[in-house]
């Protein structure tokens, strides 16, 4: 792994919120292991290996049920280890692929019979090369006939030269981490009302109220993790106002942390602070997952 890659936290707590049955943590990953599914060669950054195994213990350390797993860019398009955990999971997974622009409908099918749904379209400059959006946009074609969606991961600076994009899709998306926003501007500047926006026009545009440790400005004191107080107002209004298209997830194992590696307990203690009720965590954690990604 690299010099400063921060491993993923060794003994997260057991949270003291106790998540429906039937939770799903809708964003997460598996790397590797390596000297089974080497990383890319063209890849940006090389974490620690971050196997099924460990991710199915953390499911059920936490209390959750049910994982969708992200291909991350540090396997580029080679599939191979999302698709032996997703094999292994059986039911208990779904996946979101990265696939190539030549992808024959075949392998799509071998894809979708075993659990991918989506597939992730990455405009994060640190993590990726730049495609073409006709590139995207004839991928996006091939898999709507398999009913999938697709997934995407930018940064807030790049929303709005991506909204004629993500509107020409005209398919489901589901945008990650709230779109990224800087949370030191909060929730009435411009920039994330220009993302509210986008989903008040756009009911095909779901978003993730994930990764409160990414998004947040605070940092550890004397090796006390932060509150991440200052990103609950952001997942706490997307939840209230689109009830019906969020989803959360861990994000584990949090490739690319440099100030902390959070407690995966501690973030799931935060669920109740951006659903408050039962209604809300019902549909957060279980109906919308499900219709998304098992109906
Ligand atoms: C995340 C976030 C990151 C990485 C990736 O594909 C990836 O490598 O998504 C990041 O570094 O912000 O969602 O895991």
């Amino acid at each position: 792994m690299d010099k400063d890659y921060l491993p993923f936290h060794a003994s997260p707590c057991k949270p003291k919120f106790s998540v429906p049955a039937g939770t799903v943590d809708a964003h997460c990953h598996v790397f590797g292991p390596a000297n089974e599914f080497p990383f890319h060669p063209n890849r940006k950054y090389t974490p620690c290996d971050a196997s099924k195994a460990k991710l199915f213990a953390l499911r059920d350390h936490l209390g959750f049920s049910r994982n969708v797993i992200v291909q991350a860019s540090c396997h580029g398009t080679d599939n191979s280890a999302l698709l032996d955990a997703l094999e292994a999971a059986g039911d208990l997974a779904r996946g979101v692929a990265v696939v190539k622009p030549d992808i024959s409908d075949a392998e799509l099918k071998t894809m979708h019979a075993v659990g991918v749904r989506a597939v992730r379209f990455n405009f994060v400059k640190r993590l990726v090369d730049s495609t073409p959006r006709s590139t995207f946009l004839n991928i996006a074609a091939k898999v709507k006939k398999l009913g999938w969606h697709i997934v995407v991961y930018f940064e807030a600076a790049d929303l709005a030269d991506l909204i004629p994009f993500l509107t020409e899709l005209n398919t489901t998306i589901v945008v990650d981490h709230m779109g990224r926003p800087d949370v030191t501007k909060g929730v009435d500047h411009e920039d994330f009302q220009q993302f509210i926006s986008l989903m008040q026009n756009n009911d095909k545009i779901w978003t993730k109220v994930t990764c409160p440790e990414r998004l947040t400005a605070q940092l550890p004191q004397d090796s006390k993790l932060p509150s991440y107080s200052d990103v609950v107002p952001f997942g706490k209004l997307l939840v209230e106002k689109f009830p019906n298209r969020v989803l959360w997830g861990t994000d584990w194992p949090h490739p690319n942390m440099k100030s902390h590696m959070p407690d995966d307990g501690q973030l799931v203690d935060m669920i109740p602070n951006i659903a408050p009720t039962t209604e809300l965590q019902q549909k957060l954690l279980i109906d919308n997952p499900l219709k998304l990604y098992w109906g």
